[in-house]
């Protein structure tokens, strides 16, 4: 396919309900959606995930826009023929910005899928339609708030509940949850809030039956995550630490996770993915897709990646109503049975709901192959 332009959109979407990290709180999610166009006039639909501040990762949604326009769109547009496949081969100059670089990458393999006429999650490879649906709960004001709220996400139908933890928020947090909610299947995320220092909290979390303790350690450190590893009967999951496919081979090599959360935005989109999801399900490394409050556009991307045959635990990837009033895709992503269904349509197969993006969108650039 040749690009005829790319567009970025910013938009400002509240969420229902702030969702508040060991890293920092948030209310109204800054989403920026990247669309490509080819020269038959056929679309392809990609998300950066960016943060609003560099809490989560260096990059922001400010250092994305300004990465994309300033050196991916103007590689891509000026490459001629490319497939989505292509992408890392152009764009090989760029060092890192794996955000910016997963938001282009992901909108051609969307654009590629529907000039082929296919369901974007057959495209890459998926063996099943239906994905595991968890939820991920950010930490509360009150231990009573947070219970109520465990109890309507399990009303609604989401099959593992995942907590953030903070020193201060978790062993008495997880005493009470368990109390009230003995057989759940639980997990927690510390996105780094703890060192070996703080080792006695983090061998009582194996009281606790979790599927697993995510990026307890400082978002660079294999090492460390290694000793844990060794001490504690909790599987350990890691997400900042894994950047890339070099990440997960020496985790691998170092004993410092038993189980991957793969984030698209974070690895720089399918190619990287699908690489850790080969060598994963090679050397047995568990593997699960996480979310970062994507809108319904990102979220049909987590979908596809969900049905990778080694994607076996429950996904942070939640139905729109768990994150917004109204989302903006066509149809929103619903939950059956505990999970969301990859759609058959071409593509990501949910189509962007141009009015109720207008309810958000806040500035909207064009690039052109000039
Ligand atoms: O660490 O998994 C995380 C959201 C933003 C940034 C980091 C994380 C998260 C979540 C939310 O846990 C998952 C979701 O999108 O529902
Ligand atoms: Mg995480």
């Amino acid at each position: 396919m040749e690009l005829r332009k790319l567009e970025v959109l910013q938009l400002e979407m509240p969420l229902l309900e702030a969702f508040e990290t060991s890293f920092g709180s948030v209310k109204v999610r800054k989403v920026v959606l990247v669309r490509v166009e080819e020269r038959g006039g056929e679309e392809g639909w990609g998300e950066i995930a960016a943060g609003e501040g560099p809490w989560y990762s260096y990059e922001t949604y400010e250092t994305a826009l300004l990465v994309v326009k300033k050196y991916l769109a103007p590689m891509l547009l000026t490459a001629g023929e490319v497939g989505a496949r292509d992408f890392y081969k152009v764009v090989a100059r760029v060092r890192g910005h794996n955000i910016a670089k997963s938001g282009v990458e992901m909108a051609l393999w969307d654009l590629e899928a529907k000039l082929r006429g296919m369901p974007l999650y057959k495209y890459i490879g998926g063996a099943k339609r239906r994905v595991l649906s968890g939820v991920s709960i950010g930490i509360k004001k009150t231990v009573d708030r947070l219970l109520a709220i465990i109890g309507r996400r399990l009303e609604e139908g989401y099959v593992r509940i995942k907590l953030k933890i903070k020193p201060g928020w978790d062993i008495n947090v997880l005493e009470a949850v368990r109390k009230e909610y003995p057989d759940i299947a639980l997990q927690v995320d510390a996105n780094a809030a703890y060192s070996l220092r703080d080792i006695s909290t983090l061998l009582k979390l194996d009281r606790f039956s979790l599927l697993m303790v995510e990026q307890p350690l400082h978002y660079e450190d294999l090492v460390d995550h290694a000793v844990l590893s060794r001490k504690l009967r909790t599987p350990v999951c890691l997400d900042e630490s894994i950047r890339g496919l070099h990440d997960a081979k020496a985790a691998y090599t170092l004993g410092a996770a038993e189980i991957i959360n793969v984030k698209p935005g974070r690895v720089g989109g399918y190619a990287p993915s699908l690489a850790i999801h080969d060598f994963c399900s090679k050397v047995g490394i568990g593997l699960w897709v996480g979310g970062m409050l994507e809108s319904g556009v990102g979220r049909g991307h987590l979908v596809a990646l969900a049905t990778l045959p080694h994607m076996t635990y429950p996904n942070d990837i939640s139905a729109s109503s768990r994150y917004w009033e109204r989302d903006i895709v066509e149809p929103p992503w619903e939950l059956r049975d505990g999970c969301l269904e990859a759609p058959q349509r071409p593509g990501i197969g949910v189509e962007v709901d141009e009015e109720a993006l207008r309810k958000y969108l806040k500035k909207r650039e064009e690039i052109t192959a000039g």
